[in-house]
């Protein structure tokens, strides 16, 4: 059985989401942080991070951490889930472009923006990659067109962090509103902050 190391509002909410997404069996493990803000209990030795942050995933005593790496992993080890192209799917490689790129890119001109405070100009790289999303997501329904998959819920947990950055109206929001509306998102918000150590 799979267990993901958990703390609500955080990084592990996406990872959270996509075990919802494919009907996979995991169980719920919270563990406490230290949060951005100052706020949480700090490193919590129940959990097999090296770094003690989340998200964290043990399957068969086999450790994965960094987001990107969770959620490549969960979509291939869950091929019926249908999230995934799989090695040699012409959609493969624009798969793991988005993925990287949401973590390696998107992530951090979000959290530069935001260290930037609401008077400051608006970084170049924020910019930049809303057009980017907004190109990519004009042509949609999903970043890989019809095709719903991991990297949407990559990025709509991530566009969540962003939520008061974004322009009120417009295809990322219409995006947004769509993801939304699916019911393995609504499961995992109400599991999110939901308080057990171990449930399935
Ligand atoms: N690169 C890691 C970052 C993980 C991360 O920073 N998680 C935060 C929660 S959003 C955390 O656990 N922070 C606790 C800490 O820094 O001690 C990933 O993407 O998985």
């Amino acid at each position: 059985m799979l267990t993901l190391f958990h703390a609500p509002r955080s990084r592990s909410t996406r990872i959270l989401w996509l075990l919802e997404e494919l009907g996979a069996p995991f169980h719920l493990h919270h563990v406490t942080i230290s949060y951005m803000d100052g706020s949480g209990d700090g490193p919590d030795p129940a959990n097999p991070h090296p770094d003690k942050k989340v998200p964290a995933i043990l399957s068969d005593q086999e450790l994965v951490t960094e987001s990107a790496a969770i959620a490549i992993y969960l979509g291939d080890r869950h091929p019926d889930g249908g999230l995934s192209p799989c090695i040699g799917d012409p959609d493969r490689g624009a798969y793991l472009t988005w993925i990287s790129w949401i973590e390696g890119e998107f992530g951090p001109a979000i959290f530069q923006r935001m260290g930037a405070g609401p008077d400051a100009a608006v970084p170049p790289s924020f910019e930049a990659a809303l057009r980017r999303l907004d190109g990519a997501l004009s042509q949609g329904p999903y970043l890989l067109g019809e095709r719903f998959s991991v990297a949407d819920v990559m990025l709509g947990g991530t566009l969540g962090w962003a939520r008061h950055l974004l322009p009120a109206e417009g295809v990322i929001t219409a995006y947004l509103t769509r993801l939304a509306s699916r019911p393995a998102f609504s499961r995992a918000m109400a599991r999110d902050s939901m308080r057990s150590h171990r449930s399935g």
